[in-house]
């Protein structure tokens, strides 16, 4: 039932880790006993905040022993997998540092996230349990996970948020505040034992994807802690700031970009909101004096059209906006200041490890038009030519990485990092971008079989495998379509064999029925009696993406 050792992590070579331990990249100590420490020095300083719930940071830190005490009574065990699908809210702020104390590692799912994603993800890590929400929005997740309990044989535990059905957990009681004191040292004497190991993961997140089925990648707490102290100094986060939560929290961004763990490693606030429809963000920016929040472009976007048409002064405590995630186009970077009135922030980042960043006092023309530069100065990249060599600055080449935040390979997936890893440890993030003489980089492309659909990573391979499922497929490929709202959307084009006809609800029907997320569903279909190839006999995806590109800018 419990595994005694994280065999599937790739670990740095030695004599690197112990270059960023004495260079102290790497601090040798734990997000769980970092945030308790926070929580000594500023016991009633608000910490997070929900809706109508508000929690000091004695309350977060003792509701975070208390729930990881019960975890451990429910039989978790140290580098036990808990795979997490939460909302925004406090109990995700919560149970993830359960976990970190409990020394159970978190996989971080999104909500949006159904049955194929829940049950590749659950397998690979070898979840033990899966946290998750009632119903939300209308789908069952409790029904599911339960299902998913039948049919993997690692799972068999279900916190739920809500009513617990069928022996689940109720997750509520799981985070609740015990009310006497006395016991509440206790717990904290005890759980300070656990303290796991700074090398052990803290996390895992889910990659972007570019192949069949998504990958985990193992953050640990050393490496977190350097990626979030990184993060922090850049956007110039301190106890005074108040972030805003409105991407998914489980994403790498808002979570440690500096994002929550950030804001709590700084004594600063949490707003969680479900959400980032601007009108309810607005007035939480308001109640709260929200002073930095992160966004994707479409959010960005959506922000910046909101605030030009309603005008008003609720954005006036908004200090920072990160925005990150796919590219943010120029015009729109330019407006975030004349329209929202506080600073941009570009931040080109990956759940891999490299962070960049524009920096709050950059120029004008830095900030507008560029991604940024690395955010830690052990931060190492290298932008290759196909053949391998070093393109100078100016020339747009591939992106590699390495550093003390940038794992040297995904969790268990031995042949997939021989692909995605150079010797020498450098990671290929398969973006295609031009280094300025400035340092900066500007994403120019990508050579990796992905769409991003604001912010949101959808793998071509992926969608594919799954449309040949369907009886009467020739051939088929998944290819980004340009669109103004939300950057990209999936376009599949389809070559039926003959004598078969489809239509985009029937293989929408079809993926849905397979229990994908509904964000990588294709949103137009093209029947084509053909589909190019390469000269080296590859389906021609770029031709298709310009195929349909040069189509919808036809038919606007
Ligand atoms: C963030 O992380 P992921 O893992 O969802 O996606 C990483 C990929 C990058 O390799 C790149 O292709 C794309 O997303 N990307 C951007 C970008 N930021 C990310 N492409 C162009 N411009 C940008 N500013 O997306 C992520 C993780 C941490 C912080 C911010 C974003």
């Amino acid at each position: 039932m419990s595994h005694s050792t994280s065999t599937g992590v790739v670990t740095w070579p030695a004599d690197i880790a112990a270059d960023y331990r004495a260079k102290g990249y790497w601090e040798d100590r734990t997000l769980g006993e970092m945030i308790s420490a926070v929580a000594d020095e500023y016991p009633d300083r608000e910490a997070l905040v929900d809706g109508d719930v508000r929690m000091s940071y004695a309350e977060l830190a003792d509701r975070a022993d208390a729930a990881a005490a019960r975890l451990r009574d429910l039989g978790f065990e140290p580098d036990d997998r808990l795979l997490v699908q939460l909302a925004n809210g406090w109990q995700f702020v919560a149970l993830t540092l359960a976990c970190f104390r409990a020394g159970v590692i978190p996989v971080m799912a999104l909500p949006s996230h159904r049955r194929y994603e829940l049950t590749h993800l659950a397998s690979l890590s070898e979840s033990r349990g899966i946290a998750v929400p009632d119903v939300l929005r209308d789908f069952d997740h409790q029904a599911l996970a339960h299902e998913l309990v039948a049919e993997l044989a690692d799972l068999d535990v279900v916190l739920v948020s809500g009513t617990p059905r069928h022996g689940a957990v109720n997750l509520d009681e799981i985070l609740a505040l015990p009310d006497d004191g006395t016991e509440r040292q206790l717990l904290r004497r005890r759980v300070d034992e656990w303290n796991p190991d700074p090398d052990a993961p803290a996390c895992f997140l889910i990659s972007g994807g570019t192949t069949g089925l998504p990958k985990l990648i193992t953050r640990t707490h050393n490496d977190y802690v350097c990626n979030i102290r990184a993060t922090t100094a850049v956007a110039e986060l301190d106890e005074n700031d108040i972030y805003l939560v409105a991407l998914p929290a489980g994403h790498n961004f808002p979570l440690a970009c500096p994002g929550i763990l950030g804001a709590l490693l700084a004594g600063a606030k949490t707003v969680m909101l479900p959400s980032p429809e601007p009108v309810r963000a607005f007035t939480t920016i308001a109640a709260e004096g929200v002073t930095i929040s992160a966004a994707v472009p479409a959010v960005a976007q959506q922000w910046i059209e909101n605030q030009a048409r309603t005008g008003g002064n609720q954005l006036e405590s908004l200090r920072v906006l990160q925005v990150g995630g796919s590219r943010l186009p120029d015009e729109y970077a330019a407006r975030v200041g004349s329209v929202l009135h506080c600073t941009l922030q570009q931040v080109f980042g990956m759940a891999e490890g490299l962070i960049n960043a524009t920096r709050l006092d950059d120029p004008t023309d830095v900030i507008c038009t560029t991604q940024g530069r690395p955010v830690c100065d052990a931060d190492e990249i290298r932008i290759l030519d196909p053949a391998g060599a070093d393109v100078p600055d100016g020339e747009p080449g591939a992106l590699y990485t390495r550093g003390p935040y940038t794992p040297r390979g995904y969790y268990n997936a031995p042949e997939h990092n021989a692909r995605s890893f150079l010797d020498g440890g450098w990671y290929g993030s398969g973006d295609v971008v031009v280094r300025r003489p400035d340092g900066n980089l500007v994403v120019h492309g990508r050579d990796k079989d992905m769409i991003n659909r604001a912010g949101e990573k959808i793998s071509a391979e992926e969608i594919e495998s799954l449309v040949y499922r369907l009886p009467g497929v020739e051939l088929t490929a998944a290819v980004a379509m340009p669109d103004p709202a939300l950057g990209e959307r999936v376009c599949l084009y389809l070559v039926p064999q003959e004598g078969r006809s489809f239509d985009l609800d029937e293989v929408r029907d079809h993926l849905t029925g397979l229990g994908i997320a509904k964000y990588k569903l294709p949103e137009r279909l093209q029947i084509v009696s053909s589909i190019p190839t390469t000269k080296v006999g590859k389906l021609d995806k770029k031709a298709l993406r310009e195929d349909i590109a040069t189509q919808l800018s036809h038919s606007q």
